[in-house]
């Protein structure tokens, strides 16, 4: 929705991101923000091998103008917005829920349940026109027998009547056959979701219907003030420490936001850390394996991929290093088809 805080967030993250010197962007686009993911446990990894500093993984966050009724027609540049959703892997959609009169709300009243369902409308319709075209199209190469297309035309047929009671596309599984089904389609109800319910300052509880409404649609929600956040990125560390306190908010909800969205992605976290180089966190998603992160850090390593040396992050701590590692007999060696687990640390080795 118009004035719902998004760019008020989307500031505070973007001064988080300024704020982390070390992170590979090439141009940075004024509705871009490059947000660094803080791992407390890379942090003890990096300190324990003598790492000389981090290099966090980082997560886009874009920052759209609000959508209003019948953008899914075009209404208000909204055709332009919605593409602009349907690049990305999670929706963080920030609802009004704080009582500033001085903020004009453009329905006239603060009510973020009807706000909520305004905006998933548009999404709706928006899916709908989608996915009866898609079907059109799919029905056609079905009719061959084509085993994947008979699967995207029953997942399809089944979306669409999800969405014809105004459900989101999310509760339909994705079939095996057609494992690209939600992609092809563009679909943006079939988007993992994050509700971010700007509250009044000094609150940070999610208003009730707002979290009834996100666990019917498999959705998180997290509760924040925007402007108390953007406010809070100005200040230096101490500062904002100080102000939290006597404002009595707890963990920023920035980094709430950035933790509660890399979950919803679905997608592990790997580190590379020695004492040569700094420390990095790196993403991938679930279930691939070694070879894959291999080619995360560098195509050359991936190319040239030989074994890598694998040990969990807290195993190595514990270890007090990778000396005491090996020592210990808790380094492993593992092959390129290895799956690698949440909070592994990795050193793949390679011939150039
Ligand atoms: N009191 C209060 N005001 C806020 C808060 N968050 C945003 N505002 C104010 O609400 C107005 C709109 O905020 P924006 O962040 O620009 O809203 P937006 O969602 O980006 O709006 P559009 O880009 O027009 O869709 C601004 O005047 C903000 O200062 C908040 O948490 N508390
Ligand atoms: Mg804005």
């Amino acid at each position: 929705m118009p004035n719902a805080g998004k760019s008020s967030l989307f500031n505070a993250l973007t001064a988080a991101g300024a704020e982390a010197a070390n992170y590979p962007f090439t141009t940075i686009e004024p509705n871009l923000a490059v947000v660094p993911v803080r791992d407390a446990r890379l942090e003890q990894v990096a300190r324990t091998v003598g790492a000389s500093q981090i290099v966090w993984d980082t997560i886009d966050f874009h920052d759209i103008a609000g959508l209003v009724a019948g953008a899914h027609h075009g209404e208000g540049l909204g055709n332009r917005f919605l593409a602009n959703i349907r690049e990305t892997d999670v929706i963080v959609h920030v609802v009004r829920a704080h009582r500033d009169e001085r903020v004009v709300h453009p329905e006239g009243s603060v009510d973020p349940l009807r706000d909520i369902e305004t905006v998933e409308t548009e999404l709706v319709l928006a899916d709908l026109e989608q996915a009866e075209r898609r079907l059109e199209r799919v029905s056609k190469q079905a009719r061959g027998g084509d085993r994947a297309a008979l699967a995207e035309q029953a997942w399809l047929e089944r979306v669409l009547e999800q969405l014809r009671q105004g459900r989101p596309a999310r509760g339909v599984p994705v079939p095996e056959e057609a494992p690209n089904a939600a992609r092809e389609l563009g679909s943006l109800t079939a988007k993992p979701v994050l509700f971010v319910a700007n509250v009044d300052e000094g609150s940070q509880e999610v208003p009730a219907e707002v979290r009834a409404h996100a666990a019917a649609q498999q959705a998180r929600a997290v509760a924040l003030s925007a402007r108390i956040e953007a406010e809070l990125a100005e200040l230096e560390a101490p500062e904002a420490e100080a102000m939290r306190a006597e404002l009595g908010t707890g963990e920023s909800g920035l980094e709430l936001v950035v933790r509660e969205a890399f979950a919803l992605l679905d997608e592990i976290a790997f580190f590379t850390a020695d004492a040569a180089r700094p420390a990095h966190s790196w993403h991938l998603r679930r279930g691939l394996t070694a070879w894959h992160a291999a080619g995360e850090i560098h195509s050359d390593m991936q190319r040239g991929f030989v074994r890598a040396e694998v040990i969990g992050w807290r195993e190595l701590v514990e270890a007090g290093g990778y000396a005491g590692a090996r020592e210990r007999g808790v380094m492993r060696l593992e092959g390129r088809g290895y799956e690698v687990a949440d909070g592994d640390v990795i050193t793949v080795k390679f011939t150039p």
